[in-house]
């Protein structure tokens, strides 16, 4: 069973060890993996995200509440990986939150639906500079790049990395979201693709990947 509002109060409160207690019980009782993320932790992180833009709580007591919330995406990504199915050749995402940005707990949600979605996701975290992409590109034979940006000031280091892995890795398909991202910014860069959310980006990288 899932406390719902437990969990997302425990997260609200940023009480890591809360957060672990009340899903590791859902997990013991059979609740999916999936459901937790979408019920519990996610509506908790979005009611956080809008009590600091209201300017009702400190970035410390968001920090907390991150905390607590990648303490349970911690104990649900193996459940989520194995969602995704065991097929030898998974196409590979390489994804990350590009330069002069550190948000993550969007991006880390992208990499886990992804992993759920049958996907190999070559995280390779925050700050990632456009050499960095490419290099994990080439090395890994990846068929998607990921880029995640959260502020207005980042986006534009998107455009140059889109650039430069367009010069240097081949015919690597681009993907990029964010809170400050749009369909019209996707467009007017020349990504292949833009999602809102992670569920998304998961379709429509699925899409990308698909054969013609
Ligand atoms: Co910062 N921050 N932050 N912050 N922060 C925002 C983004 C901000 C909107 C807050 C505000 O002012 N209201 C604002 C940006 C303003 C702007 O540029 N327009 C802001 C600012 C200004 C800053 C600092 C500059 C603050 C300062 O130091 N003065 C600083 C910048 C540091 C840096 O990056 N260089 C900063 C720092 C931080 C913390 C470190 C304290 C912390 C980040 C912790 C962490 O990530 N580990 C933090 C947080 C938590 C936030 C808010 C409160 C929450 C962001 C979040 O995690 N949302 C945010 C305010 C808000 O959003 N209301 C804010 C939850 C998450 C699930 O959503 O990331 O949007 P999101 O991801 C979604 C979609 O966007 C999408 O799917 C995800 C899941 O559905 N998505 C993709 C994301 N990436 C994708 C990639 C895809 C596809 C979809 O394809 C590859």
């Amino acid at each position: 069973m899932l406390d719902e509002e437990g969990l997302r109060q425990a997260v609200l409160k940023g009480d890591r060890d809360s957060v672990r207690t009340f899903v590791t019980a859902a997990l013991d009782t059979g609740v999916d993996a999936v459901k937790i993320l979408n019920a519990g932790l996610l509506p908790a992180m979005d009611v956080v995200g809008k009590r600091f833009g209201a300017k009702q709580i400190y970035i410390s007591e968001v920090l907390l509440s991150a905390r607590a919330m990648h303490a349970g995406l911690a104990l649900i990504r193996p459940a989520l990986a194995r969602a995704g199915g065991g097929a030898d050749t998974k196409p590979v995402v390489v994804l990350g939150t590009v330069k002069g940005d550190l948000h993550d707990i969007g991006k880390n949600l992208v990499g886990m639906m992804l992993e759920a979605g049958g996907f190999t996701v070559v995280d390779l975290g925050t700050n990632v500079s456009a050499q960095k992409f490419i290099q994990a590109v080439n090395e890994h034979g990846a068929q998607v790049v990921g880029l995640s940006a959260l502020l207005t000031t980042t986006m534009r280091e998107m455009r140059q990395t889109l650039a430069e892995l367009r010069r240097s890795a081949g015919t690597v398909k681009a993907v990029i979201g964010g809170a400050p991202v749009t369909q019209e910014f996707a467009d007017t860069i020349g990504a292949d693709g833009y999602a809102p959310d992670a569920a998304s980006a998961v379709a429509r990288i699925k899409e990308l990947v698909a054969p013609a």
